[in-house]
C-alpha cells in the first residue's frame, strides 16, 4: 500500500533519477548515464532484491557483482584509474575503512545519514551503515552429539581437540566475516595482534579448510562436513530455515565482534549522480526492510525500519568494542600475516 510518506520518497528519488541524465555535479569528472553498477557484499539474493527495488523506486538501472569483502577491495583498487563500480553496498565496514584509507572512496554525507546513529557511520561520510550483523557460532547438533561435544559458548571451546578438522571458517584475506573473527581476537587480547594470531594458530588444527566466502561455513555445517562454523549469526539462522533444523546458533561468553554493513560511493565513479541516489535510497527504511524477504536478518541501522522477529536482539549478546576505523587500518597487513603464519602453517 502506498502511504503519503512513500509517495514523497518515490518523488524525491525520481527527481534524483531524472538528474542522472544531466552532467555530474561540479568537481566530478564524469557525465552520468543514468545507470549504476554495484559491488555488492551480502548474499546474491540480497543484492538482486536491492538493485531491483532501487530500479523500481527510481527508474535508474542497477547491476551488481556479488563479491566477498577482500575481493571487492581488490577490484576497487584495480579500477582506481577507471572504476568498474559506482557504489559498494553490503559487507563489513572495516573493508570500507581500508578502502577509504587508500583514497578509493568518495566521501558523501547523504541527507538520509542524519537518521543513522553515529556509531554506524563514518564521521566524514566515507561510508554509512545499512545493517548490523553479529558474529557467532553455527553448530550442527547431530554432528556434535556423535562427538559428545556441546554447542560451543566460548572461543576457548573451539580449541577442543575433539573438534579436530571440524571447524568451518573463511579466510580473512577474502572474507569480511573471517576478518571480523580475527579482529575480535585482537580486541579480546587488548589490541595485541600477536596474541590474536596465536589464538588463530591454535585453532588451525581444528579448521577443515578456509573458505573464500564468509557464509560458506554455514552450508558446510548444514551438510555435516564440520560440526561448527564461525559465521554471522543471521547466516546460521537463514541456513537453518532452508531445512536444517539441527543447526543451532550460539555466541561466545567472552564477547563477540559484529559488522556494520556499509554503503559508499566509489571515487571517480562514472555515474556519480545515480550513485548518490543509490546511497540515499539504501539508507531509507524501505530499503532496509527488504532483507527478511530474502532470509537476510541483519539489524537495520535506520531506527525507523521494522525489525524481523528472526533478527538477533543486540542487547542479548555480549559485544566487544569493535573499532571499525582501527580494524580497517590494520586489515591489509594483518590478513597477509594471517595467511603466512596461520593458513599456510602445517597442522
Ligand atoms: O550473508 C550476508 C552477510 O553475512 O554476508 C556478508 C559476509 O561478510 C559475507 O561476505 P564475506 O564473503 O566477505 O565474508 C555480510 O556483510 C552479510 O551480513
Amino acid at each position: 500500500m502506498h502511504t503519503p510518506g512513500r509517495l514523497l520518497l518515490a518523488g524525491a528519488l525520481a527527481l534524483a533519477a531524472a538528474a542522472c541524465t544531466r552532467q555530474a555535479p561540479a568537481g566530478t569528472a564524469a557525465a552520468d548515464t543514468g545507470e549504476v553498477t554495484v559491488a555488492c557484499g551480502a548474499t546474491e539474493e540480497w543484492c538482486a532484491a536491492h538493485t531491483a527495488a532501487f530500479t523500481a523506486a527510481t527508474g535508474v538501472k542497477a547491476e551488481f557483482v556479488r563479491l566477498s569483502s577482500g575481493d571487492a577491495l581488490t577490484r576497487i583498487q584495480a579500477g582506481r584509474a577507471d572504476p568498474e563500480f559506482d557504489v559498494w553496498h553490503g559487507g563489513p565496514a572495516d573493508g570500507y575503512a581500508a578502502a577509504a584509507g587508500q583514497g578509493l572512496l568518495e566521501p558523501y554525507v547523504s541527507p538520509g545519514a542524519a537518521a543513522i546513529p553515529a556509531r554506524y557511520k563514518d564521521p566524514s561520510g566515507a561510508w554509512t551503515g545499512v545493517y548490523v550483523g553479529v558474529l557467532g557460532f553455527c553448530a550442527n547438533t547431530e554432528v556434535l552429539a556423535e562427538k559428545g561435544v556441546a554447542s560451543p559458548t566460548s572461543w576457548q571451546a573451539l580449541l577442543d581437540p575433539a573438534l579436530s578438522r571440524n571447524i568451518g571458517i573463511a579466510h580473512p584475506l577474502t572474507s569480511g566475516t573471517a576478518f571480523t573473527a580475527l579482529w575480535t581476537q585482537v580486541v579480546l587480547n587488548g589490541g595485541d595482534t600477536r596474541a590474536a594470531l596465536r589464538y588463530m594458530r591454535k585453532l588451525h588444527p581444528n579448521v577443515l579448510q578456509y573458505s573464500k566466502s564468509g557464509a560458506a561455513p554455514a552450508q558446510q555445517v548444514a551438510r555435516g562436513e564440520v560440526g561448527v562454523g564461525v559465521v554471522f549469526s543471521h547466516d546460521c539462522v537463514a541456513t537453518r530455515e532452508q531445512g536444517f533444523p539441527h543447526l543451532e546458533s550460539t555466541f561466545p561468553a567472552e564477547g563477540t565482534g559484529y559488522e556494520v554493513g556499509g554503503v559508499a560511493l566509489v571515487k571517480g565513479a562514472h555515474n556519480p549522480v545515480s550513485a548518490r541516489a543509490y546511497v540515499d535510497w539504501a539508507l531509507t527504511p524501505a530499503a532496509q526492510e527488504i532483507g527478511p524477504s530474502v532470509r537476510s536478518y541483519q539489524v537495520p541501522t535506520n531506527p525507523r525500519a521494522k525489525i524481523s522477529g528472526h533478527t538477533v536482539d543486540l542487547k542479548t549478546v555480549r559485544l566487544v568494542d569493535y573499532d571499525i576505523a582501527g580494524a580497517g587500518t590494520a586489515k591489509p597487513a594483518l590478513t597477509r600475516e594471517f595467511d603466512a603464519t596461520v593458513a599456510q602453517a602445517p597442522r
